[in-house]
């Protein structure tokens, strides 16, 4: 089993969605061109401080009980994790092995060399909502956050991975996703392509509705501990 998650499996943690996630200074932003390395050439304050403001955030929240439920699943099951989620809260909630497409927002690095910056350097900045991003102490290149923005590659090992996994998937479950975002939504298809069943757990239909054998119209925090109590009654 692959489970693919999107902003939506952290909603009920209290993390915004991505295409919710706007507010204060940036709300008269659209996402999708805050999160790209055009705008943190041309506003890099603006844009490194949302940043460090969702950092923040994704620290002071928990996982729910949908991502205990995938720990206890994959207790069960065979089941990988691949995520667009840049939160880290399926580690932090016990999951193993996290494939992760689009980075996270718990590691920094410089723009130049790649050199990784410690998070506490990051969490000690002060002042907001805009930040002027940080030098690397070994380059001098300005700091960014280790995100996957719109454009950029993602890295190659994580891709090839995901395409494996999914190839050689029963099942995907497919939770909180918009699958607006490429490669990550193309990934659903491949996995059918090579056979698997697909399984959409959203409040909200998606332009990968229509292809799936089972939507599951509720929310994560309800869907996945469903799943996991009814598999453990089916093994015992
Ligand atoms: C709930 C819920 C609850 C709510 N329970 N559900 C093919 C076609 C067209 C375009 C492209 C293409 N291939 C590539 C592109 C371009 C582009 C792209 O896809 N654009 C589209 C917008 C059209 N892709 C890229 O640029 C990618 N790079 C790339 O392809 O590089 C190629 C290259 C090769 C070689 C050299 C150079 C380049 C990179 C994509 C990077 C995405 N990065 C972001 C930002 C990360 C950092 C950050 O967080 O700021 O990743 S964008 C953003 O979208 C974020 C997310 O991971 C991603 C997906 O969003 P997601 O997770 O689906 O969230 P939402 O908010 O959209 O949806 C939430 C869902 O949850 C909703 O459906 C709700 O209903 C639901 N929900 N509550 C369950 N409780």
């Amino acid at each position: 089993m692959v489970v693919l998650t999107g902003a939506g499996m952290s909603a009920e943690s209290g993390v915004p969605t991505f295409r919710d996630a706007l507010s204060g200074l940036w709300a008269r932003f659209d996402p999708q061109r805050l999160a790209t390395p055009e705008a943190f050439l041309a506003d890099p304050a603006l844009v490194f401080g949302w940043y460090l403001r969702r950092t923040r955030m994704v620290l002071d929240v928990a996982p729910h009980a949908g991502y205990r439920a995938l720990v206890r699943l994959a207790r069960l099951r065979a089941l990988q994790v691949v995520t667009q989620n840049v939160d880290g809260l399926h580690a932090r909630a016990g999951s193993k092995d996290v494939v992760s497409l689009h980075g996270s927002l718990l590691h920094y690095r410089c723009t130049a060399g790649g050199h990784p910056v410690p998070l506490s350097d990051i969490l000690a900045l002060t002042g907001g909502p805009r930040v002027l991003p940080p030098r690397c102490g070994t380059c001098g290149s300005p700091v960014r956050p280790g995100v996957v923005w719109f454009g950029e590659p993602l890295s190659e090992a994580a891709l090839a991975r995901a395409h494996a996994i999914t190839a050689e998937a029963d099942v995907v479950l497919v939770v909180g996703t918009s699958a607006l975002v490429y490669p990550a939504a193309g990934l659903p298809h491949h996995a059918a392509r090579h056979g698997a069943r697909l399984v959409e757990i959203n409040p909200e239909p998606t332009p990968l509705s229509a292809s799936v054998d089972i939507r599951w119209p509720e929310p994560a925090g309800t869907a996945l501990p469903a799943l996991a109590a009814a598999v453990l009654a089916r093994d015992s």
